[in-house]
């Protein structure tokens, strides 16, 4: 028999019979009407979780994880603040049913029944998964990534605290806000979740405000294996700057006084604190997970026996806050109710086209007040000596400098953090002056961990901040690329538009840094951003555009919330000379605040007919190298910088290749996974000329002389250019 049935009869039977399972009596400053008011959110999210199965056993529903169990959150949301953002477990539906009866107007049934129907009316995902999350609740939905959740968690919380020293315009976090986030007992082992925590801890002993509370529903088990008995308690009784509180997630009583001393702990003092609450998991994991194939059935019948629907019918009993038969007329009604309410849920609309699904994979834009930028006296306090050489050629890492200090300036709700960011400048000295020039507060030295980096961005940006992190080296990216591809892209896409984090992520990346750094300071690979649905990958090749291409990705991210990642191409950064030493041909003058390279936009130089050459980053310099002996040979060539890797601006390369009579590709990055297969791709599908490419190896990159070994160079281009033009046309 199913075990979501017996516990349903065991409840019916015991109630009636009034067999209760032992349990301390009711204590604390829960009050019998408030009792009773969790007592009915505990069973409409257990008549969700029966409805739910019963959903997909008709082909009506399409997921069945459930809550069963962890009703006692219900508890935990009555001592929180409606207004506290939660970064909810999936087994919180007690939590959100119980917060939104702190908030007039709200259908939990109705509203959670449309999620399980997948239908495009439910209010948090348009029907494109069974999550929790409301935005009336200050609950946006999680992604079923273990833990993942957990590093903005702690950015929300620390953005709480930022807002209060320089509120941006889209804040929407109350000043005296706390955080809250759940997961359960085995996910508390994640890496993720253990960088979070200590990220947390690292931020609190130094005494920066972070009103965070973490929530542990500790049932015991993940999925199949066992937590050691006492694990969590022993992990994170003892751990500096993160107090710990515990209770008896099955007793409503115990647990809303201890959340509540927890919540009211961190609300007053800015503070993280760890609340172990004690759980039991019914059912098993989720639909099809048969518990007592990897567990004994006694075992499975004691966790059974411990409902904490069965706790709660004693605990109102016994505190005079309800009759027996009461409690169980409430049990019946709401299972009745929901079963009600399911039919009319199924018959909803649902997602159907394509198109359908992605229309929130892109964040829609939002107002923003307009900006006069800085007077020009404030401007030039802030630059100094550096307004002067403003009008003379600087290599690209100068102009970068000066292009994030003049947006900085601009932007209040600017802010930037990563490893070594601040003090020292960055380790090309991108950021130098910037920490002088705007405070630790916006100019983060972080700690040394990359998904901390992109978590507290991505918390910030949910409280109205435009974080630009920064990523040491892209090689360092991918041990925390899911902050941005589970996390920031699928946001939007996962609450229908109605939660965002823009962000501009600035990378230093790819290769040919002569003689530093082999593979892990090269990295040529951007296959995993260029797959990201809704991701900008932008990547200039010299300052002049690294500028006015930034100042449209912060545009991007401040008006249209997107995410963008911005790959600054570390060679070029000191690069002053293109075709000899002093000629300073990869130098510009800084332009103008005003001016910006619309995205999409693709640069080109020169109209040469018979060869386009389409590049982008290194690939544009060693391209100009090589044009120059192509043109003494009288072939004429145009080079098109591709500026946006990702999405592939399709329009505006086609229209910038039309007349070539050939089309080069130079591709630093990968011969597998690499741009140019999207670019074969779309010119194979548009253009009806000779094709032909020149990619990196799929090789990773040495260090000494054979640096550039594996990429492409002028040389490589200049032959791969007098091989497609041996094609007749
Ligand atoms: C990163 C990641 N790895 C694996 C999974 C698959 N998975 C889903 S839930 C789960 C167990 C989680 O256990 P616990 O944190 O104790 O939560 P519980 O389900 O017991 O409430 C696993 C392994 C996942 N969702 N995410
Ligand atoms: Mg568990």
């Amino acid at each position: 028999m199913d075990r979501a049935a017996i516990v349903h009869e065991n409840f019916l039977r015991r109630v009636a019979a009034r067999d209760f399972p032992a349990g301390d009596a009711p204590a604390g400053p829960l009050t019998q009407t408030e009792a009773v008011g969790l007592y009915r959110a505990q069973c409409l999210s257990r008549a969700l979780d029966r409805q739910s199965r019963a959903m997909q056993k008709a082909g009506q529903g399409f997921y069945t994880i459930g809550s069963s169990g962890h009703e006692g959150m219900a508890a935990v949301a009555a001592a929180l603040r409606p207004t506290d953002p939660a970064f909810l477990h999936y087994r919180d539906a007690a939590f959100q049913i119980a917060r939104s009866d702190q908030v007039p107007g709200q259908s939990p049934t109705w509203d959670i029944l449309l999620s399980f129907a997948s239908s495009s009316e439910d209010p948090i995902s348009g029907g494109r998964h069974k999550v929790l999350g409301s935005k009336a609740l200050c609950i946006p939905p999680q992604t079923s990534t273990i833990a993942s959740h957990l590093p903005k968690a702690v950015g929300a919380a620390y953005a709480i605290g930022a807002a209060r020293r320089q509120r941006p315009e889209h804040a929407d976090m109350p000043d005296d806000a706390i955080v809250y986030c759940s997961f359960g007992d085995a996910s508390a082992n994640h890496s993720t979740s253990q960088g979070a925590f200590n990220t947390a801890q690292w931020t609190s002993y130094q005494s920066v405000p972070l009103p965070l509370l973490f929530c542990c529903e500790d049932n015991g088990i993940g999925i199949s294996t066992k937590t050691p008995q006492g694990w969590i308690a022993a992990t994170f009784q003892n751990r500096p700057g993160l107090k710990y509180f515990s209770c008896n997630g099955l007793d409503l009583f115990d647990t809303f006084r201890v959340a509540q001393e927890a919540a009211d702990y961190v609300r007053r003092r800015r503070k993280p604190a760890f609340l172990h609450v004690r759980t039991v998991r019914l059912y098993g994991h989720a639909g099809a997970d048969m518990p007592t194939t990897y567990l004994p059935k006694s075992e499975v019948e004691a966790e059974e026996a411990n409902d904490p629907l069965l706790h709660s019918a004693r605990l109102l009993e016994q505190s005079g806050a309800m009759p027996t038969e009461d409690a169980l007329d409430i049990y019946t009604d709401t299972c009745a109710r929901v079963a009600r309410v399911a039919d009319k849920a199924v018959t909803r609309p649902r997602l159907k086209t394509a198109s359908d699904v992605m229309a929130s994979l892109i964040p829609p834009a939002r107002p923003c007040a307009p900006t006069n930028g800085p007077s020009p006296e404030h401007r030039a306090e802030i630059f100094g000596s550096d307004l002067k050489a403003q009008s003379e050629p600087q290599i690209m890492s100068r102009l970068i400098n000066w292009t994030l200090t003049d947006l900085m300036l601009e932007h209040d709700e600017i802010v930037m953090m990563g490893e070594d960011v601040g003090r020292k400048g960055g380790v090309y000295g991108v950021t130098q002056k910037l920490q002088a020039r705007f405070g630790p507060d916006r100019m983060i030295d972080t700690l040394l961990d990359e998904q901390s980096i992109l978590g507290l961005a991505i918390g910030m940006a949910q409280n109205g901040f435009v974080p630009m992190p920064e990523i040491q080296f892209l090689a360092y990216l991918h041990n925390a690329e899911d902050q941005l591809r589970g996390e920031a892209a699928t946001l939007s896409f996962f609450s229908n538009g109605q939660y965002t984090n823009p962000i501009v992520v600035r990378i230093a990346g790819l290769g040919y840094q002569k003689g530093f750094g082999g593979h892990f300071h090269n990295d040529n690979s951007v296959a995993v951003l260029r797959d990201i649905p809704g991701l900008i990958l932008a990547c200039p090749s010299n300052g002049a555009d690294a500028a006015r291409m930034l100042r449209e990705c912060v545009r991007l991210a401040r008006e249209e919330q997107r995410l963008v990642v911005f790959l600054e191409p570390i060679a070029l950064y000191p690069v002053r000379d293109l075709h000899e030493t002093g000629d300073g041909g990869w130098m510009q003058t800084y332009p103008d605040p005003s001016e910006r390279i619309g995205f999409g936009e693709v640069g080109v130089n020169g109209d040469g007919g018979d060869l386009a050459i389409v590049t982008f980053g290194n690939g544009v310099y060693l391209s100009h190298q090589a044009q120059k002996a192509l043109q003494a040979d009288g072939i004429k060539t145009r080079i098109v910088d591709l500026r946006w890797l990702s999405p592939l601006p399709k329009d505006a390369l086609t229209q910038a290749v039309a007349g070539a009579k050939r089309i080069l590709i130079v591709d630093e990055t990968r011969h597998h996974g690499g741009v140019a297969e999207g670019l074969m791709a779309h010119f194979h599908e548009t253009a009806n000329v000779p094709l032909a490419r020149i990619t990196a190896e799929d090789s990773f990159i040495a260090t000494g002389p054979a640096y550039a070994a594996t990429m492409p160079s002028k040389d490589s281009i200049e032959a791969a250019a007098r091989h497609l033009m041996e094609t007749e046309v």
